[in-house]
């Protein structure tokens, strides 16, 4: 999320900070608003792209 390719804490960290928000950098799913909905997809690739 933060471009960097994986998806580790610093994306999970990025979305909580802007959770309730509108940062279309943080708006995973692109529906206009930062919530539950994009914390879990954070979650549910966590890690993915690490090279692990
Ligand atoms: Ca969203």
């Amino acid at each position: 999320m933060n471009g960097d390719g994986c998806v580790d804490d610093a994306d999970l960290l990025q979305v909580l900070f802007n959770f309730g928000g509108n940062d279309a950098a943080s708006d995973v799913n692109g529906d206009g608003v930062v919530d539950d909905a994009d914390l879990l997809i954070v979650l549910f690739n966590f890690s993915s792209g690490c090279g692990n």
